[in-house]
């Protein structure tokens, strides 16, 4: 299966010249120019990119896929749920291409439904076993690419200048002196969010889990769109605890804010972040080539520039000292099958509408 060598070289040259036989024409047309002949119409390769993690990080993988393959790169950041709804929505007229990022969840049960296309990627071997697994498990429509765990952050200066206790536990979110302290994202809009919820049942079994939820609304001083939204909150001092990825409060910290991380003293869940080439999509073999440049260590190494602390999937990708270390942090066995799947997150979600969000506060 392997077209090129794995050395960074070795795709970059395999990438140019797939460019070069893919597209005589671009090559061509300086030449025609110069020759002061009318230049035929081309059609240069694209890329429409759906992203589901940080819009610093969708923004430096569309740029460093642009710069090493030409291939003119189309963007659009949404959060994980917004984004398979989007898909879902477009299934009979696919606009996008590969959705990169995002809480694996989604992804899951995107292949559920059909909605990915299934690839083998000649970078597999390179992949953590997790990460295949997860590939495995949905057909090869979908491939993880990092992973991280979920707990909270919090801003320490607005915590004690609210004479709180430091909180420990995901049950300590609960108590009455946190009311109006704690954000987290919407589960119907949101991955970070919607692990949130699949986590607290696995954690604690569903009638507790439900029964915490509903005394975490309670506390709850927002429900925002985007998972990571509660932490950068809390960095402006705008919120106390930002219930999110360690990763992403990490991030904030590393960012100079005085935001500090907990692993909840119960355990908690974590994510195996998805990739997916999305069926029916117009420019497949662009979206190969943005597939495999994404799993290769040197690109997936860049995310330190951006501060995204996640376990990446390329066993030889760098990580930093600053990252969350998960053979720390007490996981859970999460059940990515279950809660991956379309009818077990729709009826979850349903149940959340009706049971939590409509509650007074
Ligand atoms: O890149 C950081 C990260 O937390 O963003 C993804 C997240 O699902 C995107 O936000 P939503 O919760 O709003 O969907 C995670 O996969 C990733 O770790």
């Amino acid at each position: 299966m392997a077209r090129y060598g794995h050395s960074r070289g070795a795709y970059i040259h395999y990438l140019e010249m797939d460019m070069i036989r893919k597209q005589p024409l671009l090559v061509l047309a300086p030449m025609v120019l110069a020759a002061g002949l009318s230049a035929p119409v081309q059609s240069a390769e694209k890329l429409t990119y759906y992203c589901s993690a940080q819009e610093d990080w969708c923004q430096l993988m569309a740029t460093g896929f642009e710069e090493a393959t030409g291939i003119k790169v189309s963007m659009t950041r949404k959060s994980s749920g917004e984004t398979l709804a989007q898909i879902k929505a477009e299934a009979a007229n696919p606009k996008g291409d590969i959705w990169w990022g995002g809480t694996g969840d989604p992804h899951l049960q995107a292949a559920e439904e059909g909605l990915g296309e299934e690839y083998l990627s000649p970078l597999r071997a390179e992949q953590n076993d997790w990460a295949i697994k997860q590939a495995e498990s949905a057909g090869n429509q979908t491939i993880g690419i990092y992973s991280g765990a979920l707990g909270y952050g919090y801003n320490e200066d607005v915590l004690k200048a609210n004479n709180l206790p430091v909180p420990e536990c995901w049950k300590d979110l609960t108590k009455p002196e946190y009311k109006g302290h704690v954000q987290m994202a919407n589960p119907n809009s949101s991955g970070t969010a919607y692990t949130t919820l699949a986590t607290i049942v696995q954690l604690f079994g569903e009638d507790e889990g439900f029964d915490f939820m509903k005394a975490l609304h309670k506390n709850i001083n927002q429900y925002t769109k985007s998972g990571s939204a509660p932490i950068k909150a809390a960095a402006r001092g705008e919120n106390t605890i930002g219930i999110v990825f360690m990763h992403d409060a990490v991030k904030q910290a590393a960012s100079g804010f005085p935001i500090k991380v907990v692993a909840p003293c119960e355990g908690t869940g974590y994510e195996i972040g998805g990739m997916t080439i999305i069926k029916g999509g117009r420019n497949p073999e662009s979206a190969r080539k943005f597939y495999d440049w994404a799993l290769s260590a040197d690109v997936q190494s860049r995310s330190l520039e951006v501060k995204a602390f996640q376990v990446m999937s390329n066993k030889s990708a760098q990580s930093s000292p600053m990252a969350p270390d998960l053979a720390s942090i007490k996981l859970i066995d999460y059940d990515f099958g279950k809660y991956g799947s379309s009818a077990e997150r729709k009826r979850l979600l349903k149940k959340w509408d009706d049971e939590v969000s409509v509650l007074p506060q």
